[in-house]
């Protein structure tokens, strides 16, 4: 390993493509990024960059009516042609020939158009440039160190952010937000004096497609400017953030935008000042429309200081009531980033209400690709499967369109970092992967995404590898669900870092995430008629469905109901007995997983396949842990023994 990893782009990827004669036709920055990829293939592998003659492969820039990222791909007489109109389009369909392997040159096929579903693919870095006291560098980040930041300054080598953009691109991700939506004293200065520092990370990402976001501070005018307010309808905090943008533009003349947390765990916003959310919104895309970019702006609002006794106000209602009502007040250059679940994040929740309740809004969806909830990086548990249904929920029912169709773009919260690996456990950047290319094509079946994950990162894997990887990854989150957090209940971590079991972590917390559980039930009542009311922010069917414990989905009875252990399951089981069954099954299916691996040692590369079994000790050891303390709690509460008979402490 030369420093980190290859990733999904080892120099093997390019093994069918840089054995040829390839003619490229184009000229500009990622033509020329296009150019060289192709050009270092070929060096290695014999192949020839041609300006005339015979080629196999022509890469073309052309004027053909494409949208800037589409690319079209055709093989006819030996030949196989991509066209786009821009360098953009171009590199995405070199990375697609990429992906194809041998398959590009083989046989024949009419001209496809490849566009990506979506305008904007971004990930959001929770990056600070100063290591936070409490969050440390990246805050949620289990992959060591920001790959932008570095001892309180932007990084001077660039080399591993040129690696990053390129993977990046090979998955078809198009805008990075550098820094942290918690946004503390040192980061803030990002958007004024310290721009120079972002401008030059911009410029890495530059060739790879990739533009740059930054979070900012809504408070911004009063920390920076020494103003008195930060008013977002105060005519001279409104011409303040408007220089402030003509100032970043200066600086990084393609910047994408601003992504902002207001009004969320602490960070100042408009509610201070008497103002909605679409006034905070709408001021910054009025100061960014002149320069062509958009502000992100989190619907992730709700109280975080409430009081564990009232019953009366529920978490997963707020971002619904918060934004709903705002619905068509946002301007054009405002995007609404919700996340996928009216929670946070947690390994199984539902759709947020909010994303079928806002027609009239831009909005973007966000999951989060770092494990913060999900085995943080030691536990094997990739999301594609989640993320996918997540896409294919239809808010209105069948004849409806689907999240992925609703939302025009998609966010995710990077699990990547300076760690060798990139995402401390290797098998994590799949993760990173299936997120890019289901940003692409959130229809995209997950399992196939998997099969190009494993054809890039292995080439030319043989049959037992494919299978173990498939036997590893495909039902790792289902198999971390089983083991963690029963039919719905979220939260049962241990308080601050969120790793481990804790049942009763944050039951009497502020925090407003609580199970419930007595001697007699467990769950949380989210009904119209006798509970929260959640229920009630879906539209037909779902309202329905969701209303009644006897229509609930079981994965998600506990997060709308709060029903006695003997409750009967769809599946025929009581709730209890499911919770003990699946804690056993769960931990069955972790130590399984780990003898898959520990088999495919003379096939990973030895670093690769030793970090991910080291990972595997913890996950077996964490499993073990998690069934024991939430059994022994469950029967201790509940009182019913397990039918089989097995040991709970
Ligand atoms: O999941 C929670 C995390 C916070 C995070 C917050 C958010 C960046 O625990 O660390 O803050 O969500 O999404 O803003």
């Amino acid at each position: 390993m030369n420093g980190f990893d290859t990733a999904w782009l080892p120099p093997e990827a390019f093994g069918p493509l840089g054995a040829r004669r390839t003619l490229i036709r184009g000229s500009g920055p990622l033509v020329g990024t296009v150019r060289d990829e192709v050009a270092r293939a070929c060096e290695r592998f014999g192949g020839e960059v041609v300006r005339d003659g015979s080629y196999d492969l022509l890469l073309e820039v052309t004027d053909g009516g494409l949208g800037a990222e589409e690319f079209t791909c055709a093989r006819e007489g030996g030949t196989t042609t991509v066209t786009a109109s821009n360098g953009h389009g171009l590199l995405y369909g070199l990375f697609h020939v990429v992906r194809l392997g041998a398959q590009a040159f083989t046989g024949g096929w009419p001209r496809e158009v490849h566009r990506p579903a979506t305008e904007l693919r971004m990930l959001d870095h929770w990056d600070n440039v100063a290591v936070h006291p409490v969050m440390g560098q990246v805050e949620r980040g289990y992959a060591g160190g920001s790959l932008f930041w570095r001892e309180g300054r932007a990084r001077e080598d660039f080399a591993r952010v040129r690696a990053y953009g390129r993977l990046l691109a090979a998955c078809g991700i198009n805008a990075v937000c550098v820094n942290n939506v918690n946004v503390h004293a040192v980061e803030a200065r990002l958007l004024t004096d310290r721009i120079g520092e972002v401008a030059a990370i911009a410029d890495v990402l530059r060739p790879y497609g990739v533009r740059t976001h930054l979070a900012v501070t809504f408070a911004a005018p009063v920390v920076l400017g020494g103003l008195s307010t930060a008013d977002p309808l105060e005519p001279a905090v409104r011409e303040w953030w408007a220089a402030a943008a003509r100032t970043v533009y200066a600086a990084v003349p393609d910047f994408g935008g601003f992504v902002v947390k207001a009004d969320s765990e602490g960070q100042p916003g408009p509610f201070t000042y008497g103002r909605s959310h679409a006034d905070g919104a709408n001021m910054l895309a009025a100061a960014l429309a002149p320069h062509g970019g958009t502000v992100h702006w989190r619907a992730f609002v709700y109280d975080h200081r409430q009081d564990w006794r009232d019953r009366t106000t529920d978490r997963a209602r707020a971002a619904y009531d918060h934004f709903a009502p705002l619905d068509g007040e946002f301007a054009a250059g405002a995007v609404l980033q919700v996340k996928h679940g009216p929670m946070d994040f947690q390994v199984r929740e539902p759709v947020s209400p909010v994303l079928g309740a806002m027609p009239r809004t831009r909005l973007a969806v966000e999951v989060q690709a770092t494990q913060e909830y999900t085995g943080q990086q030691r536990h094997v548990c990739w999301l594609g499967p989640m993320w996918s249904e997540v896409l294919g929920f239809r808010p209105e029912g069948e004849s409806g369109p689907s999240v992925g169709e609703l939302a025009r773009e998609l966010v995710a919260v990077s699990n990547a970092g300076d760690d060798p690996f990139w995402t401390g456990h290797p098998l994590a950047q799949a993760n990173l992967y299936t997120f890019g290319r289901l940003a692409w094509r959130p229809d995209a079946d997950p399992y196939r995404v998997l099969d190009e994950w494993i054809g890039l990162t292995f080439p030319s894997a043989p049959a037992r590898l494919v299978e173990g990887l498939h036997a590893v990854l495909d039902g790792s989150w289902r198999t971390y669900e089983k083991y963690t957090a029963p039919l719905g209940v979220g939260f049962m971590v241990q308080s601050g870092h969120h790793y481990g079991p804790s049942v009763d972590g944050y039951e009497y917390s502020p925090w407003g995430t609580y199970h419930f559980a007595d001697r007699d039930g467990i769950g949380v009542d989210r009904s119209a008629a006798t509970g929260t009311g959640y229920a009630a922010q879906y539209a037909e069917p779902w309202s329905g469905v969701y209303e009644s414990a006897g229509t609930c989905p079981d994965e998600l009875l506990l997060f709308f109901h709060h029903v006695p252990y003997g409750h009967v399951l769809s599946s025929g089981r009581t709730v209890i007995q499911h919770i003990y069954d699946t804690r056993f099954d769960g931990v069955a299916e972790a130590e399984k997983a780990r003898r898959v691996w520990a088999g495919l040692v003379d096939l990973v590369e030895p670093a690769w396949h030793a970090r991910v079994a080291e990972r595997f000790e913890e996950q077996v050891r964490g499993a073990r842990e998690w069934r024991d303390q939430v059994n022994s709690y469950f029967l201790r509460k509940s009182g019913v023994p397990d039918a089989h008979g097995r040991l709970i402490h």
